[in-house]
């Protein structure tokens, strides 16, 4: 099999990537090792940014999204026992819209293939080669049987765990990394919001929680806990008294409960891969860089970065030009280099950090008055969040 672009991995960004490639005349092949049932359900991100709904517009795949995401011009947050709201769309004229990523891969896989864009399932890609070469290869098995694909360029869009950024040879391969202390405990439960919009909140006894949502009637909630804790340690009553007792009193707001149908733990990593790109194989997304959740940028760079490789492919194809080849790594970076500052920036603000000393506690929480306390403040945090405009 031949094709223009093979591109691994049907997460938000290789599947964005084949629409938009698709819309533009360029031909792909999306491999992806799981089953669809599995990525169609995987419960993850759940945020996006203005940027992220506008491509899923200009795309023709927001007709679900533009009936059933939740629209938040602002957000709460809770620091010293006190609440806070950022009013986004009075500070910066920008909202942001929570819907599961889950519902986003569901859409993209459906535009993808009854365009007849090929999304090949259970296709694990195994070895890409031929970097240096005009016709670069996949090697992928799939039912039992081992198949090469051959293209024109590899779009290494496989998240953290993938095979692409281990392609990159480690002599131009540069890595940075930071590993936080804690993980997060996410669950989803049959519960209405406890508030129209998120609570960020820290707690300076007990720790950082969450308060997010998936619809009016379900409730997306994570606390912080140690990296290495066990989700078999939750049981549902310890779970809801600890998200009581992190949230504290406040008037008018009640924790609102219900049955948990979901949880697991993450670990939390900042981390980038540079360049991304090496001869013919571009990496995007979680296969580049991640970044702690508390920013909620992950899925948002993983399709910037795409748009971002779109329009490089396009013109190549149009005009032969490879500017914008030579141009993609810096291009992505300064983005998640910005997305990777502002995600460690309200993780280190946000959470407990073991082992910090009395000056440290009160210093941190200095600051979230600082930044929650001025309108100056507010607006960079507001400016961060809801995310930089694309240039579309
Ligand atoms: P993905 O989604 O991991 O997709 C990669 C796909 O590649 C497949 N794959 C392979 N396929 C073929 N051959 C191989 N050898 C393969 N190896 C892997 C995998 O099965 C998978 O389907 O990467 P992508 O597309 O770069 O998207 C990144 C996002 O998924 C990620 O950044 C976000 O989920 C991060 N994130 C959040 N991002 C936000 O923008 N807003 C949020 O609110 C937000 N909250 C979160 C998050 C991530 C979380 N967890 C669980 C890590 C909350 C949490 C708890
Ligand atoms: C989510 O809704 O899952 C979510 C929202 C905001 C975050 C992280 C996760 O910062």
């Amino acid at each position: 099999m031949h094709v223009q672009i093979c591109i691994i991995g049907a997460g938000p960004a290789g599947l964005m990537l084949a629409r938009l490639l698709h819309l533009a005349g360029v031909s792909s092949v999306v491999l992806e090792s799981r089953a669809r049932a599995y990525v169609e359900t995987r419960v993850r991100a759940g945020l996006l940014e203005q940027g992220s709904v506008d491509l899923m517009a200009a795309t023709g795949m927001d007709e679900r999204l533009r009936r059933e995401a939740m629209v938040h011009d602002g957000t709460e947050y809770i620091a010293g026992g006190q609440l806070f709201h950022v009013d986004m769309w009075d500070l910066i004229q920008r909202r942001i819209y929570i819907y599961g990523q889950q519902e986003v891969v569901k859409d993209m896989i459906a535009a993808n293939l009854a365009a007849g864009v090929p999304v090949i399932f259970e296709a694990e890609a195994r070895k890409v080669g031929g970097l240096d070469t005009e016709k670069p290869f996949v090697e992928y098995a799939h039912n039992g049987a081992e198949t090469t694909v051959t293209c024109d360029f590899i779009a290494g869009c496989d998240g953290f765990h993938g095979v692409s950024r281990a392609a990159l040879p480690d002599a131009v391969r540069r890595d940075y990394a930071r590993d936080y202390p804690f993980g997060w405990l996410g669950i989803l439960a049959d519960a209405a919001p406890t508030l129209p919009e998120l609570i960020y909140c820290q707690n300076e006894e007990r720790g950082f929680a969450l308060f997010t949502m998936r619809s009016p009637k379900i409730s997306r909630c994570y606390l912080q806990v140690a990296p290495d804790e066990s989700e078999d340690n939750w049981s549902d009553d310890r779970i809801w008294t600890e998200l009581a007792l992190r949230l504290g009193d406040h008037e008018g707001v009640t924790l609102s409960t219900g049955a948990i149908t979901q949880k697991s733990v993450t670990p939390m990593r900042s981390f980038v891969s540079e360049p991304m790109r090496h001869g013919r194989l571009f990496i995007a997304g979680d296969a580049a860089h991640i970044v702690p959740p508390t920013g909620a940028k992950g899925m948002n760079l993983a399709i910037s970065d795409v748009y971002v490789l779109s329009r490089a492919m396009t013109e190549f194809y149009k005009t032969g030009a490879t500017a914008r080849f030579d141009a993609y790594t810096e291009t992505c970076l300064r983005r998640v280099w910005g997305a990777q500052h502002f995600s460690w920036w309200m993780t280190s603000m946000m959470h407990n950090l073991p082992g910090e000393n009395a000056f440290d506690r009160k210093r941190q929480l200095a600051e979230l008055r600082t930044v929650l306390g001025s309108r100056a403040g507010q607006t960079l945090l507001a400016e961060n969040y809801a995310g930089l405009p694309m240039e579309m």
